[in-house]
């Protein structure tokens, strides 16, 4: 008896020692999550519902993929270009599609559209809401309201940007 029970605690020892490594390796997630915990706490006294930002860099990035809101109530996205690269070279804007937009078709118009800032008049139906084009170290807010529930999908419509800067809006 004495024996097993030795043995179980040495296993259990075991056990937790791999558990406590595992909880190591994964240490700069957690810390992340910190960071995004207290940020929220310091923004949302009252919970601030739809007040989204995002960042654009000059790694052509933007920091989410995934932003979500709540449906029929005003929606206050910001985009920060937190990088310094001109809106010339590195320009970034958000916009957003109605749902069943191809959105390579509206990208490839897009990048033909450069005297509105890569936003294509000719598909203005498609386009819900978008920011203006942003250089490094600026940004803009847009207000809109989305009623119906969905997922829609935003891209960057800077030339070439599509391929690394898009994502989706899920409206609950
Ligand atoms: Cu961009």
């Amino acid at each position: 008896m004495n024996a097993k029970t030795k043995i179980s605690l040495l296993i259990l020892m075991g056990f937790l020692t791999i558990t406590s490594c595992g909880k190591k390796e994964t240490a700069p997630a957690e810390s992340t999550e910190v960071n995004e915990t207290s940020t929220e706490g310091e923004a949302a006294p009252a919970a601030e519902e739809n007040v989204l930002v995002i960042e654009g860099n000059d790694q052509m990035q933007f920091n989410k993929n995934e932003l979500k809101a709540v449906a029929g109530k005003p929606i206050k996205l910001t985009l920060k270009h937190v990088g310094k690269i001109p809106k010339e070279a590195m320009g970034h804007n958000l916009v957003i599609l109605q749902e069943g937009t191809d959105e390579a078709a509206f990208a490839a118009k897009a990048i033909t559209a450069k005297d509105t800032d890569y936003i294509p008049a000719s598909e203005k139906t498609s386009i819900v809401a978008h920011t203006k084009l942003l250089g490094g170290g600026e940004e803009d807010t847009i207000e809109f309201t989305i009623d119906k529930k969905g997922t829609y999908n935003f891209l960057c419509t800077f030339p070439g940007h599509v391929a690394m800067m898009k994502g989706v809006l899920i409206v609950e």
